[in-house]
């Protein structure tokens, strides 16, 4: 389980944007995003780093 802060995730459309680019790495990914906290949690078989880049890519920034 891989657990990251977003700070920049703001609402549904940010973690549906979020969930989109880390389905492009990895289809079997499954992910809990907490709005209130800005938590995302991924559950995947990819590295962290793979679903940092990802997510950095989608234009977020994962702490
Ligand atoms: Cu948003």
């Amino acid at each position: 389980m891989i657990q990251l802060t977003v700070s920049d995730m703001a609402c549904s459309a940010c973690v549906e944007r979020i969930e989109a680019a880390i389905a492009a790495v990895d289809t079997q990914a499954t992910l809990t995003a907490n709005l209130d906290t800005k938590e995302l949690q991924v559950s995947s078989q990819h590295s962290e780093a793979d679903i940092r880049q990802a997510i950095i890519s989608a234009g977020y920034t994962p702490t």
